[in-house]
């Protein structure tokens, strides 16, 4: 199915009816409604958050008919929906997007234009909710665009957090972490139903007992529970009329304090229950690939779930509903692990309470699931131990003790007893202490199991879990990430969306293989120009964002080198400091004198896990490496690190658009995907990258020629593993690696201190997991062919556009579409 086209592109025509009037004198007398009746101030009296408060809500009129008309018409339909349950959504500000998918920008810019406001000011007032910790939780909110923008049913299921990701600050180079109180100026988007709350219960133990109906049963006597708020946010399709519901679940006591206690003066004893059940949606685990957190993570993802599940199953669907009928009306999709207690919850619900027998549960539930993993890392697979599952969730243990023994009867039986396959393939593992394997337990028992590029999902099944597709044959599937171009194009990137617009006229921006019109103008040589001129005017909007917000300047005559992303080992950020490190080095021996290097501007966005240590050695580097280099006088500016704080979804609209180089660089087979890789080629930047994750298909698509390719393949890391890796080897045979290492341990970028960076130093020399040496002089050699080409700027300007021109495959659509096609069969609705 064809992503909807929009139906207008007039914002009058969209009204529907019962909507505030789209015109600008109807927007004013709304705006100002909002802000006397609604924040209870005078324009003349009011201040920037009042006016993006009354904003907000302005707005959120505009989409309310829509929204109960979807719902109305949903509840009428009964058509076939997406579930999607994630523990993280990383949505980005949602002023913009909403004034987009309403079609009212020029009205309001107009509009509060009169009111002496300016839009701007009050876009800039919203912080984002960062309820998110990299590409899973932005996938997740991609996702969620495209299925409204395409009219698929669907309700994103979640955690609403009161603290989310954390805020970032640098204090002498290092990462501090600071809470980010998200919610502390209001929450306008939001629809809190208290009423509607489910509970969640926890612990205890369970029985046997005997059913009226005298069949045996087992039942949880759980130990205590808490109150599940849902909080709805509306998810606008672009200009198409849909509406759909995120739903949010917030923590809360089932009792108010004790009033006795309070009364006897221990104040903090009332308040223990209330705060013990707030902690369950407190604060978003900082965390991306690596499991710790353990219990209150364990809390956290059977709250959220089996709050949905009951949302779903005794709210969503009517009365009367006949629960076998269940898979054709909704497919719960688990964005990888995090939700896949839903399994046996679901499992419980049409058991225990709905009072179905094992077998046709069993049917039911394995038809509702399917399963989307998004890593390789053996550590990121996470595994709950018997012991804390069966004193948290006991009923859920036994449930899954039952799916194991099946299943594995079924695996004996088809490999006539094979053994040692059985006990590879237990849900539960044995060493090095009992533990549940949720992604084994989602494999079982999902419909379907997706990787997020073509590498990955291959690498999945042949190395992660091949047993499984031995198993299942069929089970397996790709479906490749992709980006939504309404947030990332055309709100990120209003310069380059008009001049496409002009190219090749509407319509790309639901339809974006539509991109492919631009090729013809990679050779017209005013539309080349008109494309540079997006790019300076990019690097002077995101100077203007940097020096207000960091005191940085960037300097739109230089090569803009951007590396965004989560700070870990395998994205290997310590390579591009390597470069860095390469060239200063180049230039301060006297090797290249500054005036005959392509002018470069690095800058970095990288968060570290607050416990991931030398994740934090890293950041602190790439910090003292700036430092040294943007003050010494012999570099002539040619060279510039810049590494703003806090990098999150409001900076990636800024620095995306601006930049020329994306570095990809990742060790082959250890990034799933990437989807920041996407935005770039997207936005019009060349790539540097491996043969990785969908770096691949960005390549294959884009052409060897407009894309620098370095590094080992997959297969030949493998090979120098299993021969023995020596990073040291790299290091005593390549000089120029070994001036830029010993120029860090000499403490050239930390005052002459060798102590600092001697942690970052000895990781690389005896360890280096991610082989950073070993693609080292690769790299190298690869960033002075993209030194030499920038050079050419008409050639390069020739490959960017056709970097954009060639991308249409990486929008979300797209994605939507695969998994309609291949997982969920959910055509669109209307
Ligand atoms: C990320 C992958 O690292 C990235 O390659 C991919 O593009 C993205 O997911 C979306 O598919 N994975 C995670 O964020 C992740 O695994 N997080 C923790 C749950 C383990």
């Amino acid at each position: 199915a064809a992503p909807a086209k929009p139906k207008a592109t007039h914002a009058l025509a969209l009204a529907p009816v019962g909507s505030p009037a789209s015109s600008v004198d109807g927007f004013v007398r709304e705006f100002l409604r909002e802000l006397n009746y609604g924040q209870g101030v005078a324009l003349s009296t009011s201040s920037v958050n009042d006016q993006y408060l009354a904003l907000a809500r302005t707005v959120r009129h505009y989409l309310m008919a829509r929204w109960l008309e979807t719902l109305r018409r949903q509840a009428e339909t009964q058509a076939k929906g997406v579930a999607y349950l994630s523990a993280e959504y990383l949505l980005g500000r949602q002023l913009g997007n909403a004034l987009l998918a309403t079609g009212l920008t020029e009205i309001v810019e107009e509009g509060l234009g009169k009111c002496g406001v300016d839009l701007a000011a009050l876009r800039a007032q919203e912080v984002e909710p960062g309820l998110g910790n990299g590409g899973l939780g932005r996938l997740a909110a991609c996702f969620i665009d495209s299925l409204a923008t395409m009219s698929v049913p669907c309700i994103g299921y979640g955690i609403r957090y009161e603290y989310g990701i954390f805020r970032q600050t640098f204090v002498e180079g290092r990462q501090v972490e600071q809470a980010d109180s998200w919610l502390a100026l209001g929450a306008p988007w939001e629809f809190p139903h208290p009423e509607a709350a489910q509970i969640v219960t926890f612990g205890g133990h369970t029985e046997k007992y005997t059913d009226t109906d005298g069949v045996e049963r087992s039942r949880w006597v759980a130990g205590w529970k808490v109150k599940a708020i849902p909080y709805n946010y509306m998810v606008p399709g672009y200009q198409n009329g849909r509406v759909n519901t995120l739903r949010l679940w917030r923590a809360q006591a089932t009792d108010a304090f004790d009033l006795k206690i309070f009364n006897s003066g221990d104040y903090e004893e009332a308040v223990r229950a209330q705060t013990f059940a707030e902690n369950i949606s407190k604060v978003l685990y900082p965390e991306d690939s690596t499991p710790q957190g353990k219990e209150l993570r364990l809390q956290q993802q059977y709250f959220f779930v089996s709050a949905s599940i009951h949302d779903f199953v005794n709210s969503v669907l009517p009365k009367d509903f006949d629960l076998h009928k269940l898979p054709d009306r909704i497919i719960f999709q688990l964005n990888d692990t995090h939700p896949v207690i839903g399994v046996p919850e679901l499992m419980r619900v049409l058991i225990d309470e709905k009072k179905m027998d094992w077998d046709e549960a069993w049917a039911i539930t394995q038809q509702c699931f399917a399963y989307t993993c998004h890593t390789l890392l053996p550590e990121a697979l996470e595994v709950w131990s018997v012991d804390l599952l069966g004193r948290l969730l006991p009923r859920h243990l036994e449930i899954i003790y039952r799916i194991n023994e099946e299943f594995l009867e079924r695996v004996s039986e088809r490999f006539d007893g094979d053994q040692l396959r059985v006990s590879r393939m237990s849900i539960i593992a044995e060493h090095p202490e009992r533990a549940v394997r949720m992604a084994y337990l989602a494999t079982v028992a999902g419909a379907k199991v997706n990787g997020v590029a073509e590498l990955h999902s291959q690498l999945l099944r042949d190395k992660v879990l091949p047993d499984f597709d031995e198993f299942f044959p069929g089970k397996f599937t790709n479906v490749t990430n992709g980006v939504t171009p309404r947030r990332f194009v055309r709100l990120a990137n209003p310069a380059l969306s008009e001049l496409i617009t002009d190219a090749i006229g509407v319509g790309w921006l639901t339809d974006l293989e539509r991109l492919r019109e631009l090729e013809p103008y990679a050779e017209d040589e005013e539309f080349r120009d008109r494309f540079r001129e997006v790019k300076a005017h990019n690097k002077r909007r995101l100077n203007r964002v940097l020096v207000e917000r960091d005191g940085f300047t960037v300097d739109d005559s230089h090569l803009l080198d951007v590396m965004v992303k989560r700070l870990h080992e395998y994205k290997r950020q310590t390579l591009k400091v390597l470069h860095i490190v390469t060239e200063y080095e180049r230039i301060i021996s006297g090797e290249v004198k500054p005036a005959d290097i392509t002018p470069r501007t690095f800058i970095f966005g990288a968060k570290a896990a607050p416990g991931y240590k030398i994740a934090k050695d890293i950041i602190h580097l790439i910090n003292g490496v700036g430092a040294v280099v943007n003050n010494d006088k012999r570099v002539e500016g040619r060279l510039k690190v810049l590494f703003p704080p806090n990098y999150n979804v409001t900076l990636a609209e800024k620095v995306i658009p601006a930049a020329d180089l994306s570095e990809q660089i990742s060790l082959a087979g250890k990034e799933a995907s990437g989807t920041g890789n996407m935005k770039f080629a997207l936005n019009g930047a060349l790539t540097i990258g491996t043969d990785d994750g969908a770096n691949i298909e960005i390549r294959e698509l884009v052409g060897d020629d407009n894309f620098f390719l370095f590094g080992l393949l997959e297969p030949e890391v493998e090979a120098l593993y299993a021969k023995g890796y020596v990073p040291s080897s790299f290091y005593e045979s390549d000089p120029s690696l070994k001036r830029a290492i010993d120029l860090i341990a000499q403490g050239a970028f930390s005052d002459g201190d060798r102590d600092v960076f001697a942690p970052v130093v000895g990781n690389l020399l005896y360890e280096d997991r991610f082989m950073a040496l070993a693609d080292y002089r690769a790299y190298i050699d690869a960033q002075d062919k993209v030194g030499a080409a920038y050079a050419d700027t008409d050639a390069w300007t020739r490959s960017a556009i056709l970097n954009v021109a060639r991308s249409g495959f990486f929008s979300s659509d797209r994605s939507m579409r695969h998994y309609i096609d291949r997982i969920w069969h959910t055509p669109p609705a209307f």
